[in-house]
C-alpha cells in the first residue's frame, strides 16, 4: 500500500512538477484571476479548450461547486489539470459552505486517484477571491486531506502537497498544520 504524505511549500503552482495540479476554478471552466489565470497563462491555450470541450459535453450550466473535472496540464510541468469550484465565503449558504469546500478537496483527491495519479498539488481554495478566512481555510484544506488520507482514500497517491503562494499563506498553513498534528 502506498504511504502518502502531506506536504507544505510556499511558491508557485505552476511551477510545480507532480502528476496533477489541483485549480481553484469558477463555475463557468472559462479562467479567471487568481490561480486560476496563472494556470491558464503558463498551460496554454490546450486547457481551455478541455474545459469548453467539458462545458460542451457535460457542464453547459457550469460545474457545481464542491466538484471536480480533469483536463491536460498543456505546457504545465504536469500530467493533469484537476478544476475544481470552491464555495464564495460570503454569498454560500452558511450551514452548506465548509462541507462544500471540504468537497473540493475530496472530490478533488478522488479524481486524481481514478486517472492514478502519485502526487496533487493544491492551492488554498476559496481563500483568495472568494473570500474564505484563511485560517477557517486551512483547517479545512488539512483536516479534509488527512481524513481522506487515513481513510485509505489516497489511491497511489505517494504526496499530496499544499502549495501556499506567499510567506502569510504559508504561514498560517502551517501553524495550523503543527496545531492538529499536536491533536494526534
Ligand atoms: N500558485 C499557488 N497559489 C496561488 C497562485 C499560484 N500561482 N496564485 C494565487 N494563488 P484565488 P479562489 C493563491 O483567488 O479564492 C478566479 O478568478 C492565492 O494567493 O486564486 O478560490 C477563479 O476563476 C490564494 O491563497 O482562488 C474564480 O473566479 C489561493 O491561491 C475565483 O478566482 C486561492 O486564491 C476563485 O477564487
Amino acid at each position: 500500500m502506498t504511504v502518502t504524505q502531506i506536504t507544505l511549500v510556499q511558491g508557485d503552482i505552476t511551477d510545480q512538477q507532480v502528476d496533477v495540479v489541483v485549480n481553484a476554478a469558477n463555475s463557468s471552466l472559462l479562467g479567471g484571476g487568481g490561480v486560476d489565470g496563472a494556470i491558464h497563462r503558463r498551460g496554454g491555450p490546450d486547457i481551455l479548450a478541455d474545459c469548453r470541450r467539458l462545458r460542451a459535453s457535460h457542464y453547459g450550466k457550469g460545474l457545481p461547486t464542491g466538484r471536480a473535472v480533469s483536463t491536460t496540464a498543456g505546457r504545465l510541468p504536469a500530467r493533469w489539470v484537476v478544476h475544481t469550484v470552491g464555495p464564495v465565503f460570503l454569498t454560500e449558504d452558511r450551514a452548506e459552505r465548509a462541507g462544500l469546500l471540504a468537497s473540493c478537496y475530496r472530490e478533488s483527491l478522488r479524481v486524481a486517484v481514478e486517472l492514478g495519479a502519485r502526487s496533487v498539488a493544491f492551492p488554498a481554495i476559496s481563500a483568495g477571491i472568494y473570500g474564505w478566512p484563511l485560517d477557517d481555510a486551512a483547517r479545512i484544506a488539512l483536516t479534509t486531506v488527512a481524513d481522506e488520507v487515513a481513510g485509505g482514500r489516497a489511491g497511489e497517491v505517494a504526496e499530496v502537497r499544499f502549495v501556499l503562494f506567499g510567506a502569510e499563506v504559508y504561514g498560517v498553513f502551517e501553524r495550523v498544520w503543527r496545531a492538529l498534528e499536536s491533536e494526534v
